[in-house]
């Protein structure tokens, strides 16, 4: 074999060794980019319900001693509409209308809240928005809500109050991706309610994530040669190579081509 032959199978060698390491590598970067992470936390559509389905129910102040009105009355009506506010694609937002309300109706309306995400959340808060107005409610607290929009709780006597509500969430701290927490909202149309009024009110939730530990975006990004290798490595495929594979696999090979090499030069 003479000396030209010896050098341009080293360099063939060498080339098809670095396009395997390259393959290798991008293959490996396909598999790691489906590990996305994501906060997604909202109300399951199909795990609201309501408990007026027909006869109204009443109740005591406070909440207390739920029943049927006697003779089955059935005047009132709540309706739901359920919104995704910030359009994550996970439901917010559930407002309430309260059509054809009179003092003494009671309704519950019970709800499923759900981690969709990838990662732990801790569960949020609940804020109302009634009158043009927003309060975050504590989970169960039972809090008056009174015409010009003011909201307050521990009140002995609520004159003039048009609802009293109380929401109430599950017990978990800490809520983890496919988990569902039962939650509620209760109200009780009091005697500062209009007769055969219509009222509004709405119920934002928000969480807020946990931990992003595991997630992509904390992954240390993998480190970029410098000086001659950086110039160098913007000769490299765009597949995102990985230097270090590169150039030991291109050592290998030019160590490979010298041996080669003094091999032919015994045979000589
Ligand atoms: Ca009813």
């Amino acid at each position: 074999m003479n000396r030209s032959a010896c050098v341009m199978l080293s360099l063939l060698i060498a080339f098809s060794l670095m396009n395997c390491g390259f393959t290798n590598w991008s293959n490996r970067v396909s598999d790691s980019t489906t590990q996305t992470s994501k906060l997604k936390w909202g109300i399951t559509s199909d795990s609201v319900s309501q408990g007026d389905r027909g006869p109204d129910v009443t109740c005591e102040r406070g909440l207390k001693n739920v029943r049927p009105i006697s003779e089955g009355k059935d005047v009132g009506a709540t309706n739901l509409n359920l919104k995704d506010t910030n359009k994550d694609g996970a439901i917010d937002t559930f407002n309430i209308e309260v059509s054809n309300a009179y003092p003494s109706y009671y309704n519950k309306i019970e709800i499923g809240v759900k981690n969709f995400g990838e990662i732990a959340v801790k569960v949020g808060r609940a804020i109302i928005s009634w009158q043009g107005k927003t309060f975050t409610l504590k989970s169960g607290t039972v809090y008056y809500l009174y015409e010009d929009g003011k909201i307050v709780n521990n009140v002995t006597e609520p004159e003039g109050a048009v609802f009293e509500i109380r929401w109430t969430e599950g017990s978990k701290k800490n809520q983890y991706p496919g988990e569902i927490l039962p939650c509620a909202l209760e109200f009780h149309v009091l005697q500062g309610a209009s007769q055969n009024n219509s009222y509004r009110f709405g119920v934002t939730l928000a969480a807020e994530a946990l931990e992003v530990v595991g997630s992509i975006s904390d992954e240390v990004e993998p480190e970029k040669p410098k000086g001659i290798a950086a110039a160098k490595s913007a000769l490299m495929p765009r597949t995102g190579g990985n230097a270090h594979l590169f150039y030991l696999v291109g050592a290998a090979a030019v160590v490979f081509g010298v041996w080669l090499r003094q091999k032919v030069q015994e045979d000589d």
